[in-house]
């Protein structure tokens, strides 16, 4: 018995032996995702640890909930410690990070929600609500041999060595822009840190809001949409390095967030968002419309729309009176969600 059994152990380390000493797929591990809020630019990043020979990957399959992607070529030969980047069309569409190994044949390729991502059927990742950022700059991350899941600035490398990062250039200021009749176009500032600025006035019949994005330098924009609260993007246009949105649709006591995708200024590419609370009758900008908004606006009644008190003419007519203290009236009570 005793020899049978070191028989078969000799046997199975044999065969152990044989395996590992042939080329193979199965000792890479997904150690980062990465996608944008759209689910556009998504990358999935591959690791070996230090095994040659694991370059077979061609009709292995890497799979989402939803999708299914097998691998059209095998990698070189020489794996060890190589990493084996995998993207989306959209990925590649914004150039400067580094050209991924293998294209998936569509965007969207994984929830960016929750979904399980499964190399070969040898290894997985599985990410649940709120743990894949979608900020456009960080990405989720494991390292070899280990299920511990961490944030950090998305980092693509390809099995070149080549790394780099999905970096959209930072947006200098952003504004919400309203004309006050014959008075002047006044800006809420909408702060790109911290708490949202915000927006106290009517958007009118549609709720139609305009907020204009400043860039440091000329960009090039590939679209501009709603990611987040009710409300719609009915155009946006691109001056130099200032971006205009108009939105419509925008319902009251809300915050939303637009994203500017596949923004390019020749050097950085990538995708941003700026965001807002929309609170009318929050004259004082403190996310709440009480008394103290009421009173603010009673005090400018008559007083000529200036820069320092547009924000009290709420239906932004050019003149603050009896109706832009009905209008924060009205709203009283009402508080933008924490
Ligand atoms: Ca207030
Ligand atoms: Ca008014």
């Amino acid at each position: 018995m005793t020899f049978m059994k070191t028989l078969l152990a000799s046997l199975f380390g044999f065969i152990l032996a044989a395996t590992s000493a042939q080329a193979s797929f199965h000792l890479w591990q997904i150690t980062q995702l990465y996608s944008d809020p759209t689910g556009t630019v998504q990358f999935i990043e591959l690791t070996n640890g230090n095994f040659d020979g694991e370059n077979l990957l061609m009709g292995h399959t890497i799979t989402s909930n939803t999708n299914s992607y097998t691998f059209p070529s095998n990698l070189p030969f020489n794996t060890a410690n190589h990493h084996c980047l995998i993207a989306t069309p959209g990925y590649v569409a914004i150039t400067g990070a580094p050209a991924p190994d293998y294209v998936l044949s569509t965007n969207n390729f994984f929830s960016v929600t929750s979904d399980t991502i499964n190399y070969a059927g040898v290894n997985m990742l599985t990410f649940t609500a709120g743990q894949l950022p979608t900020d456009g700059v960080n990405s989720l991350n494991r390292a070899y041999n280990s299920t511990t899941l961490f944030v950090a600035p998305n980092s693509p490398t390809n099995f070149a060595g080549d790394t780099g990062s999905v970096s959209p250039p930072p947006p200098q200021s952003a504004f919400s822009r309203k004309v006050h009749g014959g008075a002047g176009t006044f800006d809420v500032a909408l702060p790109l840190t911290g708490n949202v600025g915000v927006e106290c006035r009517s958007g009118g019949a549609t709720n139609d809001y305009q907020m204009i994005i400043n860039f440091a330098t000329s960009v090039m924009v590939g679209d501009a949409v709603l990611t987040s609260g009710t409300g719609s993007v009915s155009s946006f246009s691109v001056s130099g390095s200032e971006v205009t949105v108009n939105l419509t649709g925008v319902t009251n006591v809300q915050v939303i967030t637009v994203l500017l995708s596949n923004v390019n200024d020749g050097t950085l590419h990538g995708d941003t968002s700026v965001s807002m609370g929309v609170l009318i009758g929050d004259v004082n900008g403190n996310g709440a419309v009480n008394a103290s908004d009421v009173s603010l606006t009673k005090s400018q009644v008559g007083v000529t729309v200036s820069g320092s008190n547009f924000r009290e003419d709420v239906n932004a007519n050019g003149a603050i009176n009896a109706v832009d203290v009905a209008q924060v009236k009205a709203e009283v009570g009402t508080a933008l969600p924490p």
